[in-house]
């Protein structure tokens, strides 16, 4: 009997993972059937942009946490998938900070491709996974949303790519219930016109406030106000843009801070996080981590030390997000197909995430970080046929990227980067980011400037 595999979510994680069994196929290698669950109606994941929030129309939460205008935060050339290249995608190289429709077809490219469409089960939502004892196997329970079907199925092995970024993380602050205004997650949000000429305030210090301040401010923001809980980002901002310590509460329309300060502001958005949510899963099965690089209770990153048929993959939090599923991918496929064993000695399992986080933690900046991020790319990929590729370039990149960030907050994506997959520098990008307003793929792509040579 051929073993059964399940993967819950098709987003990058999942596709990832499609795409790993696939390349050992084409290689002539006898694999496992694959069922892959998706609860959306198309791959994707955070990519498959929707306009809904709150539930869709089955009554299941939104997983989308990306909006309109959103591009790239990172450079391209530290995610590029080392057997896809973006040239060969597009025929060309293209800018170095891709708007999300840009990145959705490049994903979406790898996989039409390998022609994996078939493996994938839309539109059905994973309700409950459960470990047999006396099988030594899983059974999954499936919900068809079109049909409104629940059924059961067993497999040998299940791999979770489900996402950890689309269950908001909502504090409560005192005065939240008298605001005149909207207070929203950043899961929420989808359009920053919404907020033109609005005086805002953003609650976080990370990537969202980050990039969801900078998209307001382009579309005529008149003033972002962000509230950090332990330190500031501390860009240089634009003058009608401020960092104040933490909200202490709110009125009908003012909010207060720390330092004594106060600001009268239309709207609040949340951008505290996320949560990792497996409500689908039992108290054994069930992975509770920070989001943080060597994550709780995973062998390599992706087994789960409590019982070594359950996988996790992506469940990091992401400096490296495509290549690294992809090395996290091959492997959990080689695993399950007997070329990698994982050991059986469970104490050997803890003793290996007990060492990822004390590297983790002995790092001191966001530098360190990288380097242990792109380490474990390394490791992982070394141990697969996954074709190798410059991390170290990689890495390379995401520092220049971090300088860029620091010279002009509101300019760094109109630098450039060189492909670790094809050595090709990208192109400058035709318009400044700031003046960018039209997000399209059509007008991202309307780049007409001389690609440079590989050295
Ligand atoms: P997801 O993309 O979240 O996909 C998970 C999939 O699982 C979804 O399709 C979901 O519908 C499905 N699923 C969930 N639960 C179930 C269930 N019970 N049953 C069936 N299916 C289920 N990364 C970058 O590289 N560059 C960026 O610029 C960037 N920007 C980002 C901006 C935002 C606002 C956010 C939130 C994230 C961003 N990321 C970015 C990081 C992002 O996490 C990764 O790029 C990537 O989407 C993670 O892939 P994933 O497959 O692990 O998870
Ligand atoms: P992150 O990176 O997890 O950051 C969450 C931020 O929210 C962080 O600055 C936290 O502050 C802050 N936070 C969390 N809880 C609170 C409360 N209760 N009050 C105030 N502030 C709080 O999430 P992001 O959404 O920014 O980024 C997630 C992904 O989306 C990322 O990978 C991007 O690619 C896009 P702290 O720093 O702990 O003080």
């Amino acid at each position: 009997m051929k073993k059964r595999v399940a993967i819950i979510g098709a987003g990058p994680s999942g596709l990832a993972q499609l795409r790993a069994f696939q390349s050992a196929k084409m290689k002539g290698a006898d694999i496992p059937d694959i069922v892959c669950f998706e609860k959306q109606s198309n791959w994707g994941g955070l990519w498959n942009y929707t306009w809904r929030t709150g539930l869709d129309e089955y009554g299941e939460p939104v997983h989308c946490s990306m909006y309109r205008y959103l591009w790239s935060n990172g450079p391209k050339e530290g995610l590029e998938f080392a057997d896809y290249s973006f040239e060969e995608h597009f025929g060309k190289q293209i800018a170095s900070y891709p708007p999300r429709a840009v990145l959705f077809d490049y994903i979406e490219g790898r996989v039409k491709k390998a022609g994996v469409r078939d493996w994938i089960r839309f539109s059905t939502t994973i309700r409950m996974v459960k470990y047999n004892e006396d099988k030594g196997n899983f059974t999954v329970t499936a919900h068809d949303l079109e049909n409104d079907r629940m059924y059961e199925e067993e497999f040998d092995n299940v791999i979770v790519a489900s996402g950890h970024f689309s269950v908001p993380n909502v504090p409560e602050y005192p005065g939240f219930d008298k605001f005149n205004g909207r207070v929203l997650h950043a899961h929420d949000f989808r359009d920053a016109r919404e907020f033109a000429g609005k005086d805002l305030l953003l609650l976080g210090s990370s990537y969202s406030a980050e990039d969801i301040g900078s998209q307001c401010w382009k579309y005529g923001a008149k003033s972002i106000t962000v509230a950090y809980r332990h330190a500031p980002m501390g860009f240089d901002w634009p003058s009608n843009w401020k960092e104040v310590p933490k909200l202490e509460r709110m009125d009908e329309d003012t909010a207060y801070f720390a330092d004594g300060t106060s600001k009268k502001v239309d709207a609040v958005i949340l951008c505290t996080g996320y949560k990792h949510h497996f409500p689908f899963l039992p108290d054994d099965l069930r992975l509770k981590t920070a989001n943080r690089l060597a994550a709780a209770d995973l062998y390599k990153g992706v087994v789960w030390v409590h019982n070594p048929k359950l996988f996790y993959v992506g469940m990091q939090d992401q400096w490296f997000t495509f290549n690294m599923f992809d090395a996290q991918a091959w492997w959990v496929r080689d695993a399950i197909m007997g070329r990698i064993s994982i050991p059986a000695d469970k104490s050997v399992l803890l003793k290996d995430v007990q060492d990822r986080v004390a590297g983790e933690d002995a790092g001191e900046d966001a530098h360190d970080a990288i380097h242990y991020q792109g380490d474990y790319v390394k490791e992982l990929i070394g141990e697969t046929d996954y074709p190798s590729f410059d991390v170290d370039g990689a890495c390379e990149a995401f520092f220049e990227w971090k300088d860029h960030k620091k010279e002009d907050i509101m300019a760094f994506r109109n630098h450039r980067y060189r492909s670790v997959i094809t050595g090709t520098m990208a192109p400058v990008h035709h318009t400044p980011w700031k003046d960018a307003l039209d997000d399209s793929m059509a007008s991202y792509l309307k780049n007409d400037a001389a690609v440079e040579p590989a050295e």
